[in-house]
């Protein structure tokens, strides 16, 4: 069994105006499609064959290119996608608030520390919300397609929110502004899906 490309859960031109539909209709179906086709040509014929995508992530050999960049390319979208929604924005509630507040005093400062890792990754890359065992949230950030579920890579834990920083998921409406894309986004993170995925990983 293959790893197929998800549906986007909205159309493509229900993020905007902060994402746009010609930049949502190439990131899902070339980047990501690319990203899944990969993936599954570095997977077949090897013992990794209908293994999930984070048993593959998790034990993953790093000097392994191919895999590390299509899975990688292939788990942050599709947690990308899931993470946003039309009509959205605004703060989250219930124990992911408790966890964010805990870890950084208010949601404004949770912010601003996950725009400012989202605007200094260096290149391409990602910001990140993970979660460790226990329940602690921290941000991060990943060049590439790299992620925390990753071994060595510089966070760890399980990724339940994410920004994509390459110039490919902005280039088109923001051009060079990334602070601005990363502004837009706040307008679009579906905190009631984070949430769930807060609950399910800590
Ligand atoms: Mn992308």
């Amino acid at each position: 069994m293959s790893f197929e490309l998800p549906n986007l859960p909205y159309a493509h031109d229900a993020l905007e105006p902060h994402i746009d539909a010609r930049t949502m209709e190439i990131h899902h179906g070339k980047h990501h499609a690319g990203y899944t086709a990969k993936l599954n040509a570095a997977v077949e014929g090897t013992a990794l064959e209908g293994k999930s995508i984070t048993d593959i992530l998790k034990n993953l050999d790093m000097s392994n290119g191919a895999l590390r960049n299509n899975g990688g390319g292939y788990y942050n979208h599709n947690l990308f996608w899931e993470v946003m929604a039309p009509n959205a924005g605004g703060n989250p509630t219930g124990e992911l608030a408790t966890a964010i507040d805990k870890a950084y005093g208010s949601f404004e400062a949770f912010k601003n520390a996950f725009s400012n890792a989202a605007a200094t990754q260096f290149g391409s890359g990602w910001a990140w919300l993970c979660v460790h065992k226990g329940g602690a949230v921290e941000v991060c950030s990943t060049p590439n397609q790299d992620n925390p579920l990753m071994p060595g890579v510089s966070c760890q834990g399980t990724p339940i929110l994410g920004l994509d920083v390459w110039e490919h998921a902005y280039y088109l409406n923001y051009q060079n502004r990334r602070p601005d894309y990363i502004n837009a986004f706040f307008s679009v993170i579906n905190w009631a899906k984070v949430s769930e995925f807060y609950a399910a990983a800590k």
